[in-house]
């Protein structure tokens, strides 16, 4: 196995005393540097020196993507113009988007990041990688563009868009990994299997993530690829990708600590979660020059372990995520997440992992339908089959959520496929 043991292997005694170090020297760069957080630090009545390693952390105030927002584009940056080198930004579905800045160092970072990401994997000079996150102002195509090709493989710059092309250079280059979401690696196994070409392709692993996906789902497109599939995670707020990811042990995703203190705490009190407990994700850059930010809330849900991993990594490791706070639905009062949905499906084998939760309101009551792509032949067989798989989905749908739902069975190819991050609910309640 690689990886780079003086990085990933420190003790914890280690960790801390670098992240304490790097804490120090940052909170007192963005003091001098930012107004935004220099304001928000005297209100609460903290210089600088106040900050003395990792005990103090939580005396500093917490960022949102809000702020962000309010300091659209440039507002929250720590460094003069010209030093950035290049500037990425979500896509800003609601409001205005949101701008992160990078400069060469943080970008020689970044890469550095990825880098060990793949290495993890297993991923070599041998290999030819094939990006297909989307390139342009979206972190994911550049950010395993640029990891990949330090770490020496042959990076395919595929980006989205045209999935047969990337099939036919799959073939062609044999591509022996790729990068994309994994709501669109299925898509692609589902093509390769239309054309009759999923044993004609090479590939050995694959890097999945921008968007949540269940452990269930991660061995579905194992088993259909025959292929290891890996998950990452991150945000273009923190980095992009390679804040953290998962090793072979598949036991949680390791957190880059030495660049980025991750804390879970509860979102209502705002209060630390005890270790195992479930809550939001919270980071601290401590390395970042252009937007070093401070306990910027993620709203993505997870716990967190300081376990060492059989791996041998010392890199806290946070568990695969719930799901995303604002990706909650409350319906008839009971909380539901797309991938508590999606674990359910991906039991019963004659479902397939495309599946979209549509919330209405009907009467005044909640309703929550559940239309799930099976396969072919139950439309085919005699209607019966058809009514007994309903049943059984609802039964476990509703073990499993503690909740009535209504499903509804459709044909393969009925739902949109997406090649970025799938959309997987439609809420109705909204529009009324
Ligand atoms: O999605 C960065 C990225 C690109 C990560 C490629 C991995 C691979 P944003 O567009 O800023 O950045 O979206 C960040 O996506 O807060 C999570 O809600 C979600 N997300 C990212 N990775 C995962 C993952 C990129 N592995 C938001 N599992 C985050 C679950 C993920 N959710």
């Amino acid at each position: 196995m690689i990886w780079n043991e003086t990085k990933e292997c420190m003790s914890r005694d280690e960790i801390h005393n670098m992240q304490g170090a790097r804490l120090r020297k940052t909170v007192s760069r963005v003091y001098h540097n930012v107004e935004f957080y220099r304001k928000k630090m005297q209100a609460l009545g903290l210089e600088p020196g106040d900050i003395k390693g990792l005990e103090d952390l939580n005396k500093l105030p917490f960022t949102t993507k809000q702020d962000l927002r309010d300091n659209y584009p440039f507002g929250l940056f720590a460094v003069p113009q010209s030093q950035v080198v290049r500037v990425h930004a979500s896509s800003g579905t609601t409001g205005k988007a949101t701008v992160v800045g990078y400069t060469r160092r943080d970008i020689e970072i970044w890469q550095e990041c990825v880098t060990r990401v793949l290495a993890m994997t297993g991923i070599g000079v041998h290999d030819n990688i094939q990006v297909a996150y989307g390139y342009g102002l979206f972190t994911g195509g550049l950010g395993l563009h640029y990891g990949a090709e330090n770490l020496g493989a042959t990076v395919i710059p595929m980006s989205t868009g045209n999935t047969k092309r990337l099939i036919t250079m799959m073939e062609d280059f044999k591509a022996t990994a790729i990068a994309c979401t994994p709501s669109y690696l299925l898509h692609i196994a589902e093509t390769l299997e239309e054309e009759g070409k999923l044993d004609k392709v090479n590939l050995k692993v694959a890097i999945c993530g921008a968007e949540p996906w269940t452990e269930n789902m991660r061995k579905e497109i194992e088993g259909k690829l025959n292929l290891r599939a890996y998950d990452i995670y991150g945000l273009s707020e923190i980095l992009g990708p390679g804040v953290a990811a998962d090793c072979d042990a598949h036991k949680g995703l390791h957190v880059y600590e030495d660049h980025f203190i991750p804390e879970i705490i509860n979102p209502d009190t705002l209060e630390p979660c005890k270790d195992g407990e479930v809550g939001e994700l919270v980071f601290t850059t401590i390395t970042k020059e252009a937007l070093p930010l401070f306990r910027y809330r993620t709203k993505d849900l997870t716990s967190i372990t300081y376990d060492p991993c059989e791996c041998g990594r010392t890199l806290a490791r946070i568990s695969r995520f719930k799901g995303r706070s604002d990706d909650m639905l409350i319906i008839r009062g009971v909380n539901v997440f797309p991938s508590q949905v999606e674990a359910a499906l991906l039991e019963i084998g004659e479902t397939s992992p495309h599946y979209i939760l549509i919330v209405d309101r009907i009467n005044n009551l909640d309703v929550l339908e559940i239309q799930v792509e099976v396969e072919e032949r139950f439309f085919s067989d005699e209607i019966k089959s058809l009514e007994r798989l309903t049943k059984k989905i609802s039964n476990l749908l509703q073990a499993a959520l503690g909740l009535a739902v209504k499903v509804k069975l459709v044909e393969p190819k009925t739902i949109a496929r997406s090649q970025g991050k799938a959309s997987r609910v439609i809420d109705r309640r909204k529009l009324i």
